[in-house]
């Protein structure tokens, strides 16, 4: 990885305040060299959840890891603030792993749509992801419309869920620094038990930062578990009994239900004479923010890196982890702080030249010279690539039979009822004689 220390984010985005981000040619050296769609499959770093989940005769304990897994699905994302490359239309990426296999394809172009579809014995894993890159002057916010759905056929369930919000602050000064805040709702379509958590903004002090948390909830709105931990690190699972025991004893200590908003005036003035920055209430700094900053965000000291973590253990007794993250890497500073599993994701394995499809993001040629650290080659790549897809574009138009994806088709999802890209199938067949040419 190249340091990007004498890079300013700032001076290329500064005429792009409240665009949406898409349209918008970002320097190489702010890229890592994976392609969307590779970011995509990271989410199933950590499948043998959805495995685990399937062999579990009880619903509740399948919800239990399929939540697990859409929480574990987003810890790659930690510390990683490099920006994938924008998938060409019609690139496509495949990975077949520990008894699973997925396909992805973009199959939009404006606006970027990339769909994909993971399959092994045990369950079905597909979505369609749009994200919104949405700048707001000292930060950037990411929505990620679109859904994932998970299928259980042993059971004839379907779960399905929409990914959090992200942010990433200090866009103008200090160090880049991104959190995943809102509810996500996992539903059991069959069931109807939900998974209800939220994903918190880090808060004051950052005391909250990372921290996830939420109940298991049936048809009735019975609440069954409660799941608590950090998407960067753990998820954990306790009875509701044990949960309200911990919580009643509020006041001895605090519990992961404390919210910011309890910093006491006193404190708030303490801090103040210290001077290691303005520290204002709570209602007086969410106004604050909400001025030029998308994100809700109460910073004490603002735009500074989140200083401390957890201040306090939430081990709840009688609890259960059910996800735990694997460590990074020992070079993965070096390396974009790539996981392990993202930095195998360009790998040529032996007998793929002549296997893999044609616009598999391993032959993409800017993120290959990126990735063996040839800069100028790779933004000289990066830019004949994105001028062959417009002229490619100019060619169609007018044509009729415009562009339609290879693998993937406009549907409505049978579940969320919801517009969806649905694996039309084939691609496994390998037959690849009439792809075109992107790269
Ligand atoms: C987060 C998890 C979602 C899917 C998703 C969509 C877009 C991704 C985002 C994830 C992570 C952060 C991300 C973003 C696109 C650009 C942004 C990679 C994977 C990076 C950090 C922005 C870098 C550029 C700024 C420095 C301007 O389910």
């Amino acid at each position: 990885m190249f340091s990007r220390n004498d890079f300013s984010l700032w001076s290329v985005l500064k005429n792009c305040i409240g665009k949406e981000l898409s349209k918008i040619t970002m320097p190489v050296i702010f890229n890592e060299p994976l392609s969307f769609l590779q970011r995509m499959v990271e989410y199933m770093e950590y499948a043998h959840l959805l495995r685990k989940a399937s062999e579990e005769s009880d619903p509740i304990a399948r919800m239990q890891y399929v939540a697990a897994f859409a929480v574990s699905a987003l810890a790659s994302n930690w510390e990683r603030l490099g920006k994938p490359f924008n998938p060409l239309l019609g690139e496509t990426y495949e990975l077949e792993r520990d008894g699973y296999r997925v396909i992805c394809e973009q199959v939009s172009h404006h606006p970027p749509v990339s769909a994909f579809h993971a399959e092994s014995k045990d369950f079905i894993f597909h979505g369609s992801i749009h994200p919104k890159l949405k700048f707001w002057g000292k930060s950037v916010e990411i929505q990620p419309k679109g859904q994932v759905t998970v299928e259980l056929p042993r059971w004839g369930e379907a779960y399905s869920w929409t990914n959090v919000n992200c942010c990433v602050h200090n866009i103008i000064v200090g160090k880049l620094w991104m959190e995943q805040y809102g509810t996500m709702e996992v539903v059991n379509h069959a069931s109807g038990h939900r998974a209800i958590l939220t994903f918190k903004p880090a808060g004051w002090f950052s005391k909250d930062l990372h921290r996830v948390e939420g109940f298991i909830i049936d048809r009735h709105k019975k609440k069954l578990h409660f799941l608590y931990g950090k998407w960067t690190e753990f998820i954990r699972c306790t009875d509701v009994g044990s949960y309200e025991e911990r919580d009643g004893e509020k006041g001895k200590g605090p519990t992961p239900t404390d919210s910011p908003s309890h910093t006491p005036k006193k404190v708030l003035a303490k801090l103040n004479s210290l001077k290691v920055g303005p520290f204002k209430s709570n209602s007086q700094s969410g106004s604050n923010n909400s001025v030029d900053d998308g994100c809700p965000i109460p910073e004490p000291g603002d735009g500074d890196l989140p200083k401390c973590d957890s201040t306090y253990s939430i081990d709840i007794p009688n609890s259960s982890t059910l996800w735990e993250a694997d460590p990074r890497p020992e070079n993965t500073a070096e390396y974009y702080q790539f996981t392990l599993f993202a930095m195998s994701l360009n790998e040529m394995e032996d007998g793929m030249p002549e296997k893999l499809c044609p616009t598999d993001c391993r032959l993409r040629p800017d993120i290959r010279k990126l990735e063996e650290g040839d800069i100028d080659g790779a933004a000289a790549e990066k830019t004949r690539l994105e001028e062959k897809q417009r002229d490619a574009r100019k060619a169609r138009k007018g044509k009729k039979g415009d562009w339609s994806p290879k693998w993937f088709a406009h549907g409505m999802n049978p579940y969320t009822k919801e517009e969806d890209w649905l694996y039309s199938g084939g691609y496994w067949d390998r037959d690849f004689g009439h792809i075109p040419d992107i790269f």
